[in-house]
């Protein structure tokens, strides 16, 4: 490293002790943003080949690669360990440099090194790599089969099949080495200075304010939410009643997980035929138009609405470079959503087998909305290359969104026909935007509940089923439709647990994205309720959005927050707003109906169908099975030829 040689001049200088002079600590940082922009570059183009392309030789070149990077932290560390950073006087400087002198899990000593970087592989492309097989022999995938099937078909039997066959494809054969892993990461957190990794993944959040509390603030939200959430429940599981029959639902008051329209229940969506409060006024739909459209359209639509408010559009490379389908050719790919940087402030790619329908239309924009941010901000050095917050980053993709699926921004670009808004039809709207953003609301709070519980030793190995399911019920208020045990590993069966990606960044952004909504819908002068709000074309929103993205994470924050809505403070208000009317709505309906006050059981039902009642679905068996016999029929054929030849 050139910046080596500032260092050990100044280290001559001072004599001995650390480094305390602030102008060259910046100096040194902006050498290091170079060189570590470098390295990434490389880093992310050999896991991009892996991640398109899933191959022992691809795994291998990310394993190697893995060698240098770690000795580059190593060496990041000893160097800005030089530095008096916990007396630097700039406090994003000093952040910066405690992240930088953090060894990460180059801390582990070698052996232990590979073991973390194998199993790391080894889970996502487990995850990856899963099919079932029908009994036609026909292979499904999640994307598109099994999501398409969960999404649309109301075959409680079909829906049953998939749920359980994917839970063993994936978790199931997952639970070992995902506790070693575990295991490792929580060591190398520990080993830097953490109380657990856990405590290692809540840093992102942290601000100088001694009275500031994450988790605390997190509560409040969780706790100023649920009511909403009840109460969508409780409307949701008697619409559901009416539909499959009392007798598919336990007496605890859960919701079966696998009758939701999503492999994880975390959004409910795709059943909202099912639960329209007015089946005949009219609803939005634009899944139609948008079949029709080709898929890189998608993302011209997508890139044409942050242009429209003057923010940037993606670069020559972004088209080049990026992978918009699942590719035709038989090769394997993680087919999960995702956006890249490629720390050269052009080469940002996003990933997704994307799907031609207005949940892949809100994904796109998702995705989308990472790029926007690694665009604004690339002029940052690296380490200030990121969300203000790691909620931040997720919330701007989806900001544009809640603009997009309005029912009057679908008309100005057709996707929809005329629609005449009735009230009837604000509520029927208000339904479709709940069971997206309220029902996640708890699915986004217990996901990283549940792993700082594994890391902080209160989730033990022989429990770490059940206590998934504890907090899937208690939280969600769903329930296994058939039985679980500790052969069972449900929580690898949702991506970000074997991708090993933190998960509360979802829920913070939920109730951020709100905030922001509101904001910008006041500087694009809109008035009327927050629901009806499209920023479309306001260049003042825009500017205001586009402010915030620019400074990354130099700044706290709250001070990004302030600097957008006005307030330091994140805030479920603007989220209670856009949905009053549906809540009213709701509130009424529950109690004219008698349903007020059903709720559900802490704990899960325990009176459930044996998960053996349901047929396997594996494809391995089948061709393992055809190994054998192949073998057995030569070593026949083989021993009437020598007889023969006798
Ligand atoms: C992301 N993907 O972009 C992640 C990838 N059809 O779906 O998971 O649970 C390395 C680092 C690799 C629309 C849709 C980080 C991967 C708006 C979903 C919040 C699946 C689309 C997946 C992270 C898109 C919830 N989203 C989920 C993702 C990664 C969600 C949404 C969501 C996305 C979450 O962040 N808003
Ligand atoms: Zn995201």
């Amino acid at each position: 490293m050139v910046s080596i040689s500032i260092i050990s001049l100044l280290l001559l200088c001072s004599a001995q002790g650390l480094i305390t002079d602030e102008n060259a600590a910046w100096e040194w940082f902006y050498e290091y943003s170079d060189e570590a922009s470098t390295l990434y570059n490389r880093a992310s183009k050999i896991s991009w080949n892996y991640s398109t392309n899933i191959t022992d030789y691809n795994e291998q070149k990310e394993l190697e690669f893995s060698e240098v990077t770690k000795e580059f932290s190593l060496k990041v560390s000893a160097n800005a360990s030089l530095f008096d950073f916990e007396n630097f006087s700039n406090s994003t400087l000093k952040k910066a440099f405690k992240y930088l002198a953090d060894k990460g899990v180059a801390v582990l000593n070698d052996d232990e090194f590979k073991e973390y970087n194998k199993l790391a592989l080894s889970l996502e492309s487990t995850y990856g790599k899963a099919t079932l097989c029908d009994k036609s022999g026909k292979e499904l995938f999640l994307e598109p089969e099994m999501t398409e099937i969960l999404a649309t078909s109301r075959d409680p039997d079909r829906l049953l099949w998939i749920w359980k066959n994917w839970r063993d494809a994936t978790g199931k054969r997952m639970r070992k080495d995902y506790l070693r892993f575990t295991e490792l990461l929580n060591k190398a957190s520990k080993a830097n200075g953490y109380e657990d990794a856990g405590d290692d993944w809540r840093t992102g959040y942290n601000v100088d304010d001694p009275n500031y509390n994450f988790r605390d603030d997190l509560e409040r939200l969780y706790r100023e939410l649920k009511p909403f959430y009840k109460e969508l429940h409780t409307y949701v599981k008697n619409k559901l009643k009416a539909f499959y029959g009392e007798d598919k639902f336990p007496p605890t008051g859960h919701i079966p997980a696998h009758l939701l329209g999503n492999m994880w229940a975390q959004t409910w969506v795709n059943i909202e035929e099912i639960v329209m409060p007015y089946a005949a006024a009219q609803t939005v739909n634009a899944t139609p138009a948008i079949s029709k459209l080709t898929v890189n359209r998608m993302f011209e639509m997508s890139d044409d609405f942050f242009a429209s408010l003057g923010l940037n559009r993606v670069t020559d490379e972004f088209w080049a470079n990026s992978m918009l389908e699942k590719p035709t050719d038989g090769r394997d790919v993680v087919c999960h959503a995702s956006a890249w940087d490629f720390n050269d402030g052009k080469d940002f790619r996003i990933k997704q087998c994307t799907r031609r329908n207005m949940e892949d239309f809100v994904t796109v924009h998702h995705e989308m909305g990472h790029i926007q941010y690694y665009m604004q901000y690339a002029h940052l050095p690296i380490s200030f290359r990121g969300g203000a917050n790691p909620g931040f980053h997720e919330a701007v993709g989806d900001v544009l969104a809640l603009s997009v699926a309005t029912p009057e921004h679908l008309k100005k670009v057709d996707l929809i026909d005329q629609f005449s808004m009735t009230n009837e039809s604000q509520i029927n709207f208000m339904m479709s935007m709940a069971l997206e953003k309220i029902v996640f609301l708890p699915f986004g709070k217990l996901m990283d509940d549940y792993r700082w519980a594994i890391f902080d030793g209160s989730i033990t190995p022989d429990n770490l089923n059940a206590e998934w399911w504890k907090r899937r019920c208690t939280y969600q208020g769903i329930s296994p439709p058939v039985t679980r045990t500790e052969d069972d590993f449900d929580p690898g069966a949702k991506y970000h647990i074997p991708a090993n990606v933190p998960y509360v960044r979802y829920f913070v952004s939920f109730v951020l994205q709100f905030q922001f909504h509101k904001a910008l819908c006041r500087a694009a002068n809109h008035v009327g309720p927050l629901y009806k709000c499209d920023i479309y074309q306001s260049q003042e929103a825009g500017k205001l959005l586009g402010d915030m993205l620019k400074l990354g994470s130099s700044q706290e924050w709250p001070i990004a927050l302030e600097a957008i809505t006005g307030s330091k403070n994140i805030s479920a208000d603007p989220l209670v707003e856009y949905f009053q009317p549906l809540m009213d709505w709701l509130k009424e309906y529950n109690k004219e109906h008698g349903y007020s006050g059903d709720n559900w059981d802490d704990s899960c039902p325990t009176d459930l169908p044996e998960a053996s009642s349901v047929e396997s679905a594996e494809c391995v068996v089948a061709s393992a099975a055809t190994h054998s016999t192949c073998a057995l029929l030569l070593l026949l054929t083989m021993l009437l030829l020598v007889r023969s030849f006798k």
